[in-house]
């Protein structure tokens, strides 16, 4: 079978780009090109040249790892986008002009980032690929971070990277850039500013610290769509849709939803023609997702994990498990504010999503990384529910299935690895510990961002206990029947 490139033929029973894609510039370079970036900001992207033009096809950088990269070269940028309805429709993306990656990624990207049409920086990094604390100011005790504040004319990380291509446009003459941070991050746009103001003063000093604070721009975004990773039987069913192989196809759900703050400084494609939502305040909406559905999969992930449930629909086929989810969105539903939306439908709809037969999305996969999501997913929310009155008790439950998560242990009693940029350092404080207060005494000294002193004392503190030493000594099975019926 021919490999799907931009030589092929559009056919078989998919939609193909409505426009040449070779006859549009780039306009925008996407930092983290991973399946997620794929299945929104490019599908976006390419509706969005189908509707108006403009030179705004996308260079992607992969700043971890080639493999992206391989599978996407050969096919000149092309993949199939896999949207897993009642039935697979598959439509190929013409959008992405260029993949750079491998080890002169950075200074590719620093290149692509200073070329006079590039007008739009996006990233998909994920919460940890920042170096932003979850108070929203640069970490620098990133390693992308140390690394960039050391070496700032050659960076690796976004941070660096940022600054370094707003100091060359400077500098060069050109405008400024926005800079679209599209991660599951509360006021991501904002943290960012602050975080690349931070790392411009110390390096560049205050002139280019302040041109940047006038000039660029980094509107928050809300984005949303379920996209797990790859399985065996995505390329089969591209390659059965489209007529061609192809190496780079995404599973995707039918649902996509991005709500960005209309702040632009030098244009932006016609996103909205492909449903994107232009607002002045995204924060509202971001809470909604955040603690709604992210808050739901960390907990349904973790609680997953411990009661023997690869893929969040396995989790929605058990009755009691789903209640769970279901009291846990109703309890995020409670405190949110600002929003003139039927957050009952809402929450109807991600149960509808998360049960999707076809969306093979593993626990394993949300289990990752908890050190960086539970504070904006779970213990903000937690705090506001404190501090209002309503229902808490849920996020007592899902704080207590990450840490019995974290205190998996091999039967010879060594902890099991857990994947999270702070996997060392949780080893090291739980290794001997046995029970739930010594355990989250540990926790709560080594992430007083997610266990701060208001969620490990007083009657939520009791509650987090006792769901902890029960998961501990019954198992989450047990718990999650019990919890159910309360
Ligand atoms: C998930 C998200 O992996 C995770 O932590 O909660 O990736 C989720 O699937 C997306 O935010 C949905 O838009």
């Amino acid at each position: 079978m021919t490999r799907l490139s931009a030589q092929a033929v559009p056919g078989g029973r998919a939609d193909w780009p409505g426009y040449r894609p070779e006859d549009h510039g780039v306009g925008i370079v996407h930092l983290g090109l991973g399946n997620f970036a794929r299945a929104h900001l490019l599908a976006y992207t390419d509706t969005a040249l189908a509707a108006e033009g403009g030179d705004w096809r996308v260079t992607g950088v992969s700043l971890r790892g080639t493999a992206v990269a391989e599978s996407l070269r050969p096919q000149d940028g092309r993949y199939t986008l896999l949207t897993q309805g009642a039935a697979p429709s598959a439509r190929v993306i013409g959008a992405l002009a260029e993949v750079l990656a491998g080890p002169d990624a950075g200074a590719q990207a620093l290149a692509a980032m200073q070329a006079p049409g590039c007008r739009i920086v996006s990233l998909t990094v994920t919460e940890k690929g920042y170096g932003i604390t979850s108070d929203g100011r640069l970490d620098r005790s990133h390693p992308a971070v140390r690394a960039d504040l050391a070496q700032p004319a050659a960076p690796v990380g976004v941070i660096g990277l940022i600054v370094a291509a707003l100091a060359g446009r400077r500098t060069a003459g050109l405008a400024a850039l926005t800079v679209l941070s599209c991660d599951n991050l509360a006021h991501n746009g904002q943290k960012l500013r602050a975080a690349v103001l931070e790392f411009a003063q110390d390096t560049g000093g205050a002139d280019l610290a302040g041109w940047i604070a006038s000039e660029a721009r980094f509107p928050s975004t809300m984005v949303d769509r379920i996209t797990p990773a790859a399985t065996a039987a995505t390329a089969a069913i591209a390659a059965e849709l489209t007529g061609y192989e192809d190496q780079a196809a995404v599973d995707t759900e039918p649902f996509a939803q991005w709500v960005i703050e209309d702040d632009f400084c030098a244009g932006r494609p016609a996103w909205d023609l492909g449903g994107a939502l232009f607002v002045r305040d995204v924060a509202p909406y971001e809470q909604m997702k955040l603690r709604m559905l992210n808050g739901a999969h960390s907990m349904l992930a973790y609680s997953g994990q411990l009661s023997g449930k690869a893929f969040v629909r396995d989790v929605m086929a058990d009755p009691a498990h789903a209640a769970l989810v279901r009291s846990h969105l109703a309890a995020a539903a409670a405190t949110l504010r600002g929003l003139s939306i039927d957050l009952d439908a809402y929450a109807d709809a991600l149960a509808a999503r998360f049960a999707n037969p076809a969306i093979a999305h593993a626990t394993a996969q949300i289990a990752m990384d908890g050190t960086q999501k539970l504070p904006q997913r779970i213990t903000a929310p937690a705090l506001e529910a404190l501090a209002t009155g309503t229902a808490s008790r849920p996020y007592a439950f899902a704080l207590a299935a990450w840490l019995a998560y974290l205190l998996r242990r091999e039967a010879d009693g060594r902890l099991l690895p857990v994947d999270d940029p702070e996997a060392a350092a949780l080893a090291a404080a739980l290794a001997s510990c046995r029970g739930a207060a010594d355990s989250i005494a540990a926790v709560a000294a080594l992430c007083p961002d997610i266990l701060p002193p208001a969620l490990t004392g007083g009657a939520f503190g009791a509650a987090l206990r006792d769901s902890l030493s029960l998961i501990l000594s019954e198992g989450m099975a047990a718990v999650i029947a019990r919890e159910a019926a309360q």
